[in-house]
């Protein structure tokens, strides 16, 4: 397909609630979009970088440069017909995956358009329904969270997942379990803990946790792998698994029974497919994980999500949990029985309010394709 025109924009939107993890609080959202126009057609993409580089060393400033002054001029000289021929257009980048992501899936969601498929049936996906939890923030006190976790309960969400960190994590699981013996439970604690921590982390053992997601380092295998040895509890791997090869390290090693995928964290489509594949090989379920998204992300995450080996519940949900407005046309929605059914359009499914986009925009520039010299 022949690149009329990438354009990247940052927009600011504010969360309706702040949302603490380990490394810190957000309020705003600073959000990279990446917006592709070819043959009359426009593919967006989301940057999943966060403001800081606390999650990934990646962050919205550092991506906007990497963007700007290499994937995007890259990009704009070729004319993919695939999206999974990104990642061997941007094959002299290191690293820089969220960033890879945001154009990369864009090409797909344009290809999903020019063909005339619904992206979930593009990318291979199965399920015409995705099961969705929650993922619930380092509240201020132990009875506001449990007002949280009573909501999002009735709201019909499968599974609750709460954030952790040393000092909010053996009590508050004591204060959760004992109110609601039975509901699926997991936790996540963004690398907070170290293996000489490991005597306590045992004692969450007690609480039939679903799994502890990237407990130790973030980039990490081994001092997993020996975690795991002393834990009945599931290790979920997050932030160490950057690519397949990572899948076949952790698997081996056996550093995790469960895999978190994220579309920015491994670069994309192409990389969460493969990623994906590897894991249903080897008999590890996986999930797929958010990062506060827009609904351009979103969007994404429920295309993902639909890929066969997605059997536990991810952290996908609706637009209304994080946004006063979101940017697309319907929102995501959760039913009552906690699923989000997928949308069966041409494409992402779910259409842009690009005047609303407009007015969030804070900074925008259009990328031209490298001049050749010489
Ligand atoms: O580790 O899964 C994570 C948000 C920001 C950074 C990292 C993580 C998260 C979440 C939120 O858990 C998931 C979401 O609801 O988008
Ligand atoms: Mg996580």
């Amino acid at each position: 397909m022949r690149i009329d025109a990438i354009i990247l924009r940052e927009v600011q939107i504010p969360l309706l609630r702040a949302f603490e993890t380990s490394f810190g609080v957000t309020r705003n959202r600073r959000i990279l979009l990446a917006e592709i126009h070819s043959e009359g057609l426009v593919g967006w993409g989301e940057c999943t970088a966060g403001e800081h580089p606390y999650f990934s060393a990646e962050s919205t400033d550092g991506a906007w440069t990497v963007i700007t002054q290499e994937l995007g001029p890259m990009l704009a000289a070729e004319s993919p017909e695939h999206g999974g021929e990104c990642p061997r257009i941007f094959r002299l980048v290191r690293g820089n995956r969220m960033a890879k992501a945001a154009l990369e899936n864009a090409i797909w969601d344009l290809e999903a358009q020019r063909e005339g498929l619904p992206l979930f049936r593009l990318i291979g996906g199965v399920q015409e329904t995705i099961a969705c939890g929650v993922s619930l923030g380092i509240h201020s006190s132990i009875p506001e969270l449990l007002a949280t976790v009573e909501r999002e309960l009735a709201a019909g969400y499968q599974r609750i997942k709460l954030k952790i960190k040393p000092g909010w994590d053996v009590e508050v699981l004591e204060r959760v379990r004992h109110r609601w013996p039975e509901i699926s439970l997991s936790v996540d604690a963004n690398s907070a803990y170290k293996l000489r921590d490991a005597d306590h982390l045992v004692k969450f053992d007690a609480f039939d946790l679903l799994m502890i997601e990237q407990p130790l380092w973030y980039d990490d295998f081994y001092y997993h792998s020996i975690l795991q040895k002393r834990l009945e509890t599931p290790i979920c791997l997050d932030e160490s698994i950057r690519n397949r090869r990572d899948v076949l390290a952790a698997t081996e090693m056996e550093s995790c029974k469960i895999i978190n995928i994220k579309l920015g964290r491994v670069g994309g489509f192409s990389e969460a497919i493969a990623v994906h594949n590897a894991a249903q090989e080897r008999g590890i379920p996986v999930w797929c994980g958010g990062m506060l998204e827009s609904g351009i992300g979103r969007a994404h995450n429920i295309a993902l999500s639909t890929l066969e080996n997605f059997t536990l519940p991810g952290d996908v949900s609706a637009s209304a949990r994080y946004w006063a407005e979101d940017i697309i046309e319907p929102e995501v929605t959760v039913s009552a029985q906690g699923e989000i059914t997928v949308p069966d359009t041409p494409g992402r499914g779910y259409e842009v309010r690009t005047d609303l986009v407009e007015r969030l925009t804070v900074r925008k520039q259009a990328i031209r394709a490298l001049e050749l010299v010489g």
